[in-house]
């Protein structure tokens, strides 16, 4: 008894200094709980049809268009290396100035159709569009901001075209949101004062009208994603993230929310003061993933990463030469990574002024396309396989069907595929060309399966067929609770 109220004095002691942030697995017994205002509204994954079509949707394009892509990352004749939707911020260009680009405003290029073309060919089950970055400016006429596509030569409700364009080729849309808004002056980082509380409050009611204005009129919107959240302002709210997450599932029932919106009572941001998630699903993956080793604990949640093409650029940056682009095939892994350890992948897209895409995006937008086309049934729908992760690539799972991920082929010919106990391989076949493989059970639970001797070119699946020994326990079931 003692200990255990030392036990609470402790944790207590340290989430009021603040060194409980992030403990993400260190979920407390529950009756060592520190009861919460605004914590995790649920424990465990949501398991509800709107929360399984997000799942299973696993692969996703991310849009970041705005003003930013008129200068493309260059000011006043300099280049910034720094990501180029943060360019007012490199540059220290004041706001009214930054938002003068609205002149400038008129895509002739774009056709929302063509988008949606290219969203589908690529093999995307969903987009999630920045409505508005921390610039401030709107993608769609709002009635609160004087800084929207409204007030632009172009005029028209970008925002609008592409849910109607994306939805019309069954593509799920979903919403970006910054919170932090530059072009608000009633925006603070800290409220340090009564006028920086009022101001802030005034800001905090805003910003609920825009997010009642989005959800009012798109409302086939799936999901928000709100990013701009860190700052110690909204840390010290904890209770308006909490509302809109409440907020926004009132007025559209299954809408998904990401953990980036939400801090509870003691400002913790993602997971709870108790270790719970927050929203529905993790999102601090951001250009980065999980090692498939050691960071297995991030199965239990639902989760969803997201990554740039160039190492850190989201809005459309002039000159890609000065950092590393990845290749389709490293981006094509990082997919295949985040599925195997059930989470899914958004992939970055930052549009240019004229509303085209740059050459090098259409093109990997083609051929991870092409791939998924072959081999998207690996990825839609499936999670993580229980099984031990091997060199040669990826295991993903839907049910009793195993799918290899094949990325690197070994000299030997042969693919090691080792089994959790009770769990039976019964067959192997090439997903494409559908030839059945040579199996071989070597040890107890370890498996080679031969691959025909041609060379192959790009990363191939094969598919494994699996039983469950009846009176084994079943560690793969318990990953998926
Ligand atoms: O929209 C894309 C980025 O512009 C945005 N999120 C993706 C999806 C993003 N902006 N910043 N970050 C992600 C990382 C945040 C860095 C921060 Fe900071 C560290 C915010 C506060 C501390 C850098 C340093 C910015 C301000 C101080």
């Amino acid at each position: 008894m003692k200990n255990k109220f030392l036990s609470i004095f402790f944790f207590l002691t340290l989430c009021a200094t603040g060194v409980v942030a992030q403990k993400q697995s260190q979920v407390l017994p529950a009756d060592l709980e520190i009861p919460l205002r605004y914590g995790a509204e649920r424990l465990g994954k949501r398991q509800d049809a709107a929360m399984r079509k997000f799942r299973d949707n696993r692969f996703g394009a991310f849009i970041h268009w705005g003003l930013y892509a008129i200068p493309g990352g260059e000011w006043n004749g300099k280049i910034y290396s720094g990501a180029a939707e943060w360019l007012k911020a490199w540059a220290k260009v004041p706001a009214d100035e930054w938002l003068k680009l609205m002149d400038q405003w008129n895509p002739t290029k774009f056709n929302a159709k063509e988008w949606a073309k290219m969203a589908k060919k690529m093999g995307v089950k969903y987009v999630k569009i920045t409505t508005k970055h921390h610039e401030g400016f709107c993608l769609w006429p709002s009635k609160y901001s004087q800084y929207t596509v409204a007030q632009t030569p172009y005029k028209k409700d970008i925002l609008g075209e592409l849910v109607k364009a994306y939805n019309d080729e069954g593509i799920d849309v979903h919403f970006y949101f910054s919170v932090m808004d530059w072009s608000n002056p009633d925006y603070r980082y800290d409220i340090r004062s009564e006028e920086d509380s009022v101001a802030f409050n005034r800001f905090l009611t805003f910003t609920d009208n825009q997010l009642k204005e989005l959800a009012i009129r798109y409302p086939t919107v799936k999901d928000f994603w709100f990013d701009g959240t860190w700052d110690t302002s909204i840390k010290k709210n904890g209770w308006w993230t909490a509302h809109v997450e409440r907020m926004l599932k009132e007025m559209l029932p299954g809408v998904t929310i990401n953990s980036r919106l939400r801090a509870d009572d003691y400002g913790q941001r993602h997971f709870d003061s108790n270790g719970h998630l927050m929203g529905d699903y993790e999102s601090a993956y951001e250009r980065r993933l999980p090692d498939p080793v050691k960071d297995l604990k991030v199965t239990r949640w639902d989760w969803e990463a997201c990554m740039t093409i160039p190492e850190n650029q989201w809005g459309y940056h002039k000159d890609w030469s000065i950092s590393y682009v990845k290749t389709p095939l490293e981006v094509l892994e990082r997919i295949v990574h985040a599925v195997s350890m059930g989470g899914n992948m958004v992939v970055n897209f930052g549009p240019q002024a004229d509303g085209d895409f740059r050459p090098e995006e259409k093109e990997l937008a083609e051929t991870v396309g092409s791939w998924m086309k072959k081999y998207g049934e690996s990825i839609y729908g499936c999670g993580y396989s229980g099984l031990p992760k091997q060199d040669w690539g990826y295991y993903t799972r839907k049910g009793d069907e195993i799918y290899m991920i094949v990325f690197n082929v070994p000299y030997s010919g042969k693919l090691v595929v080792r089994t959790t106990k009770g769990l039976q391989l019964l067959n192997a076949i090439m997903m494409d060309g559908g030839r059945e493989l040579e199996v071989a059970e070597t040890t107890n639970n370890e498996y080679n399966v031969s691959l025909p001797s041609q060379k192959l070119g790009e990363p191939f699946v094969v598919k494994l067929k699996v039983t469950e020994k009846a009176d084994k326990g079943n560690k793969y079931k318990d990953a998926l609770t």
